[in-house]
């Protein structure tokens, strides 16, 4: 097409573009209240209408992500710890922050997570508000803070930093003094509470009526949120090894003193982000962030894990009460535990397993957070450097170049930050074509959900091959990013076609791409009878789907399953089980 044509077909478009019906007629927000007569037909058209805050948005854009846990089970080879270690177990001689920046920007992650204290309570950064730390362990005769070095690194490098403050604390539970569950009165406390002689920088201050425990949360909390640099991401845990004296926790606290001082940060397992629902890395098929609540999340301060395959289908939707934008979150770990433990026994994953776990949670509307544990030298080891530097090689040289660019049809008025979108309405099909043929196996669909919400229920990708349209890829939703992933074809004429939708949908970005397969590691096997099969080798990875494997415990000791609520049955107790390391 010539370029005067060019440029009269686009006129057009835009034109149509502007006085298109837009689908949006309703008032659109992250949370929609359900009303006792809502019909279903209202009650889907509600759902079209619900789009992730400002905060969810950016979030969803970081796309991928680095986890890190650090501390006392690093070097007692723990999974989880019992708040009873002695703080001097931290003997951290080396610590290369630098190292963990520049190879997680190699793997393409845009920010890191760090466990500035796990369940059992050890604190890696210099709080006011306890002596069970960092303060108290060899790691620079007590004056080391893991979290300010990591921030410093965060900034030299460009990475975002999140932080992970258990909820759960052993160590509070199980001292003399602790604080967790020691059924103090609820009362009017400041925060931060002020410390003789270590004032901080920022002046503001917050009244909350809480015990001491959410009133230790919050104060660490001021800490963590004002001298470490911007926080993007506050991970709230769920899980719990132990409870004590019906401890509650105010999160509705918690939330707003967050809200506050990192104004730009999602809290994850609540409100924001919710946990994708197993420790594999596996995403759903159909990963819909719209889902119902019963109750207004907005007021909630408890959530829990949604672990249900089927999250926000129609029928799901037409049960709730309110219609909720809630981005799932797929947390997964490179080696075989959460935390480093030895470089022979502890299973790395390799760059085809991160890669394709990359593949299935980014483009399956979700963003991942992959562990990296650091070893006791205070640095990743190189099995995990390598596999990481090899699954970001692949992620930038397949998605850095856009096949598409130039190429003709409705797309080319796309734009990422869904300033302007495609409207697929009627006809239901966009026609791309190309200059000249391209080869490519991976095929990217983003939908405008800040304007539009999520609304495509099942769509088809076809390319046009000898001289008819042939169906390569579908699949179900969209969301914010869908990647299809199909053998390698070359053509230059592709066509999407919606096949089911929930509203008028809007398309904010579609990029075609080529990843070079790279030939899976062989194995060689004989049989008895002399029979040879050679195939793809089986990468071994006893990494439990759920949250198990928190009670794996290398030390081969027993480890005894807390129940529900936090006590420890009797052994006779048919609650009671025994766990043996395998
Ligand atoms: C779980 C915890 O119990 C694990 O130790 C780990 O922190 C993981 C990310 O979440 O709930």
């Amino acid at each position: 097409m010539k370029t005067t044509n060019r440029l009269f077909v686009l006129l057009l478009f835009l034109i149509y573009s502007c006085n298109a019906p837009t689908g949006v007629e309703m008032k659109q927000e992250s949370t929609i209240a359900i009303e006792l007569t809502d019909t279903n037909e209202t009650i889907l058209k509600k759902a079209t209408h619900v789009i992730p805050t400002p905060n969810q948005f950016e979030a969803l854009k970081t796309e991928y992500m680095a986890f890190i846990h650090f501390g006392p089970n690093t070097f007692s080879k723990r999974e989880w710890g019992n708040g009873k270690e002695n703080p001097e177990i931290f003997n951290l001689q080396n610590l290369d922050t630098d190292q963990w920046c520049k190879t997680m920007k190699s793997a393409g992650m845009k920010m890191v997570v760090f466990t500035a204290k796990h369940h059992d309570g050890f604190v890696l950064f210099q709080s006011r508000y306890t002596k069970h730390g960092v303060m108290s362990s060899p790691f620079k005769n007590g004056k080391g803070d893991v979290l300010k070095e990591l921030s410093e690194s965060c900034e030299k490098y460009g990475l975002k930093l999140g932080i992970y403050l258990s909820p759960a604390d052993l160590y509070q539970i199980e001292n003399k003094e602790g604080l967790y569950g020691n059924l103090s009165k609820y009362s009017e406390r400041v925060i931060p509470k002020a410390v003789e002689g270590r004032p901080f920088k920022d002046k503001r201050t917050f009244k909350f009526m809480v015990d001491d425990y959410n009133e230790y949360y919050l104060n660490q909390l001021f800490e963590l949120l004002t001298e470490y640099g911007p926080i993007h991401e506050v991970w709230l845990d769920g899980a719990h090894p132990k409870r004590k004296g019906g401890q509650k926790y105010n999160y509705l606290a918690w939330k707003e003193l967050i809200s506050e001082l990192a104004p730009e940060a999602v809290v994850f397992g609540k409100q924001d982000v919710r946990w994708c629902g197993n420790e594999a890395g596996i995403t759903r098929e159909t990963e819909w962030n719209v889902i119902p609540y019963q109750e207004d999340p907005r007021g909630m301060n408890s959530f829990v894990d949604l672990t249900n395959i089927d999250l926000g289908s129609r029928e799901k939707l037409y049960q709730g009460k309110f219609l909720h934008y809630q981005q799932g979150e797929v947390d997964t770990s490179i080696r075989e535990g959460w935390f480093y433990r030895n470089d022979d026994e502890q299973k790395v994953r390799n760059a085809d397993d991160i890669f394709d776990i990359y593949e299935r949670s980014v483009g399956g509307n979700a963003t991942l957070i992959m562990n990296i544990p650091p070893n006791r030298e205070g640095r990743f080891s190189p099995r995990d450097v390598e596999a990481l530097i090899e699954s970001g090689r692949r992620i930038k040289s397949t998605y850095t170049e856009n096949l598409l660019e130039g190429a003709t049809g409705p797309i080319e008025i796309l734009d990422e930050n869904e300033n302007s979108f495609l409207l697929i309405d009627g006809t239901k099909e966009v026609i791309i074509t190309t200059k000249k043929p391209i080869l490519t196996n991976r095929f990217v669909i983003q939908e405008a959900i800040t304007t539009h919400s999520e609304r495509i229920e099942k769509h088809a990708l076809d390319a046009w091959l000898g001289d008819e349209w042939k169906e390569i890829a579908s699949a179900t939703n969209i969301g914010y990013k869908k990647i299809l992933r199909f053998p390698e074809i070359e053509t230059n004429k592709f066509r999407i076609r919606v096949l089911k939708s929930r509203n008028i949908p809007a398309i904010s970005g579609v990029k075609a791409h080529y990843y070079r397969p790279i030939p899976p590691e062989i194995a060689i096997e004989i049989d008895s009878i002399g029979r040879v099969t050679i195939a793809p080798k089986k990468h071994e990875f006893k990494w439990k789907p759920h949250g198990e494997n928190t009670i794996l415990n290398i030390n081969g000791d027993i480890e005894i399953r807390y129940t529900i609520d936090g006590t420890t049955p009797a052994k006779n107790s048919k609650r009671y089980t025994e766990l043996h390391l395998v």
